[in-house]
């Protein structure tokens, strides 16, 4: 299958490799030159489960891409502030068949994808794999995880999971799913929790989950997220997503992982997905005149943190 990592950053690069590794025909498109020019001088290098690993893999920035590219399928993996301009950039090698996946952290990125391709050909989802990048064309890829994902458009189950049988026997442990907005926002409640509390705390996973006070921290955000998605309905079983964020606390799986959040904005002073995911249920929440006041809090304390830092 000819398939489009489009945002070849720290997941793209795991879903890229690890593809290709199993004999997909993958091509990757950037915006960031220099991580683009890395890629095609020297291939796409990763340290892999601790192993050096380098696959050639060929790149190419999203303001040149050629318009008579060919491609099946299209793994969307930017950071949601950058999505609109990538669908933009895609558009003219989006054609009548060209399926597009969106496994992006965070609420609502269909609203954005459905303004440049039909239903019959979205498909979305959300990952619990994790990965970094150490820097222009390197990987950093430790842990297991997981794939979730469901077709938009009704009839086109078959699709979906053909595309979670590609996905899995690449090793990426892809699954159906048949209420794929459930699972949207369970794992929008890992990140509303994890990702901005190991930003303002500078801490990785394990170091928030070993606090006094992180179950009440977490189950008060999992709450909120829990009353706005019951006026969408989506009944979350908050006990149960709870412990499921309580699993990631394990140094032994992902514990040691520090959330894409921190990498952007601790390490490289990058703007936040923030607003996609408390933002957005501080949001939903005052639309449906529910409280929020911790998405909310974390919501300001974050755009703080990213005035402090000069993030761009
Ligand atoms: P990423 O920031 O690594 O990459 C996204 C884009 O930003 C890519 O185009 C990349 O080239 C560019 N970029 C990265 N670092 C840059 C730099 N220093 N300068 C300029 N451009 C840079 O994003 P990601 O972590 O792969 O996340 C993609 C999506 O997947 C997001 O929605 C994220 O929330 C989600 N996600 C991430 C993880 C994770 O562990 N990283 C896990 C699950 C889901
Ligand atoms: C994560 N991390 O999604 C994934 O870093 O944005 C991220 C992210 C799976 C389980 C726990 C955290």
């Amino acid at each position: 299958m000819k398939i489009t990592i489009a945002g070849a950053g720290a997941m793209g690069s795991r879903f890229g490799l690890m593809l290709h590794k199993a004999g997909q025909e993958v091509f990757l498109v950037d915006g960031w030159k220099e991580h683009v020019e890395a890629i095609n001088r020297d291939g796409l290098k990763a340290n892999f489960n601790d192993k050096d690993i380098v696959e050639k893999i060929p790149a190419v920035l999203q303001c040149d891409i050629p318009t008579d590219f060919k491609t099946d399928l299209i793994i969307l993996f930017t950071k949601a502030l950058q999505l609109d301009d990538m669908m933009q950039a895609l558009k003219p090698i989006i054609h009548d068949r060209t399926d597009v996946l969106c496994l992006l952290n965070g609420i609502g990125h269909e609203e954005i994808i459905e303004k440049y391709v039909g239903l019959d050909h979205i498909f979305i989802g959300n990952t619990m794999w994790t990965a970094g990048l150490e820097g222009p064309g390197k990987a950093k890829l430790f842990g297991t995880g997981s794939v979730e994902l469901e077709n938009l458009g009704e009839g086109q189950s078959a699709k979906a999971k053909e595309i979670a049988n590609v996905l899995t026997e690449a090793g990426l442990n892809a699954s159906y799913s048949d209420n794929i907005r459930y699972s949207i926002y369970r794992k929008a409640c890992v990140n509303g929790t994890l990702n901005g509390l190991c930003t303002i705390l500078d801490c990785n996973i394990t170091g928030f989950g070993t606090c006094k006070y992180a179950h009440e921290i977490v189950t008060s955000i999992v709450s909120e997220f829990a009353a706005v998605a019951k006026h969408e309905n989506v009944s979350l079983d908050v006990d149960e997503v709870i412990h499921h964020i309580e699993e990631t606390y394990d140094p032994e799986t992902i514990g040691l992982h520090y959330p894409s959040m921190y990498q952007d904005l601790i390490k490289n002073h990058r703007l936040t997905e923030i607003d996609f995911i408390n933002g957005a249920v501080a949001k939903k929440g005052e639309k449906y005149g529910i409280s929020t006041p911790y998405c909310k809090f974390l919501t300001e304390l974050i755009h703080c943190k990213e005035e402090i830092l000069k993030a761009k």
